[in-house]
């Protein structure tokens, strides 16, 4: 990919020239064509919530819930809610509510459900504008009331960590405790060859995938938690095997530091 920076302002100038009439024609399009070509079947809202801890008041949910903003067509879409070694723990009874088009759920096996971190993966194609989407996300089931000693116990980190430089920015990032199925810790930190932290940094975003166990994309934001320094904690990476992470940081005024790394990670030993 090409990348360069608004250094002059005459490129900018007639960047933003021939962008205006560009923008026009787009608008004057976008007019004409029914808006749900743009949206395709994106959840609006996920029930158990992403990153969410269920469980702790007695409760199991009995249902995984999404709402997509176009109405999925039942016989190719589906919803799977996985455990950490991959078993489903659904009762395989994908189904659009009569009530809301828009709304499809499968029923969850609450037999099933242990202490630990559950993957809810999705595909939808649109009946609307016939476009396939798809992605995960994850919550945890917390049986606080019968936690046993074993549950609780220290995990010997196993941190991962590597760098990067991408357009002059080093980038250094960490995953701790680095097991599969429980919350691991990602931080992120940015700094530029002269050790100064770039100052137009906007998000910092993590996107994981696993191939093999059909998971992902599972997006995370990550926290600007000091200079130059971004953090996030979560179940992101729920089963074992080899993850695809593909980090974007996007910036003002320049083109995102885009990197991808792989790893195989183990569930907890
Ligand atoms: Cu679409």
């Amino acid at each position: 990919m090409t990348k360069y920076r608004y250094y002059n302002n005459q490129r900018l100038i007639l960047s933003v020239t021939l962008l205006i009439p560009l923008a026009i024609m787009m608008l004057l399009i976008g007019n004409l064509i029914p808006q749900n070509v743009y949206s395709h079947a994106n959840p609006t809202s996920f029930t158990p919530s992403s990153n969410s801890v269920v469980g702790e008041n007695g409760t199991l949910p009995e249902k995984a819930v999404i709402v997509f903003s176009e109405r999925p067509e039942p016989k190719a879409s589906y919803i799977r809610v996985t455990n950490s070694d991959n078993e489903r723990v659904d009762k395989n009874d994908y189904a659009v509510s009569a009530d809301n088009p828009r709304e499809s759920s499968i029923s969850i096996d609450t037999s099933k459900l242990k202490q630990g971190i559950y993957t809810v993966s999705w595909l939808a194609l649109s009946r609307d504008d016939g476009h396939i989407t798809k992605g995960s996300y994850v919550f945890t089931v917390s049986k606080a009331s019968n936690r046993s000693e074993t549950d609780v116990r220290a995990i010997t980190n196993n941190d991962f960590a590597n760098s990067t430089t991408i357009d002059n920015v080093n980038v250094t990032y960490r995953i701790s405790p680095f097991y599969s199925g429980i919350n691991n810790n990602f931080t992120v930190s940015l700094s530029d060859s002269d050790g100064k932290v770039p100052t137009n940094v906007k998000t910092v975003l993590l996107i994981f995938s696993n191939k093999q166990a059909e998971l992902g994309p599972i997006s995370a934001e990550l926290t600007k938690v000091g200079e130059g320094e971004y953090s996030g904690s979560g179940g992101y990476l729920s089963q074992p095997g080899e993850w695809e992470v593909k980090m974007i940081v996007q910036r003002n005024e320049a083109y995102d530091l885009n990197h991808s790394f792989t790893f195989n990670i183990k569930n907890p030993p």
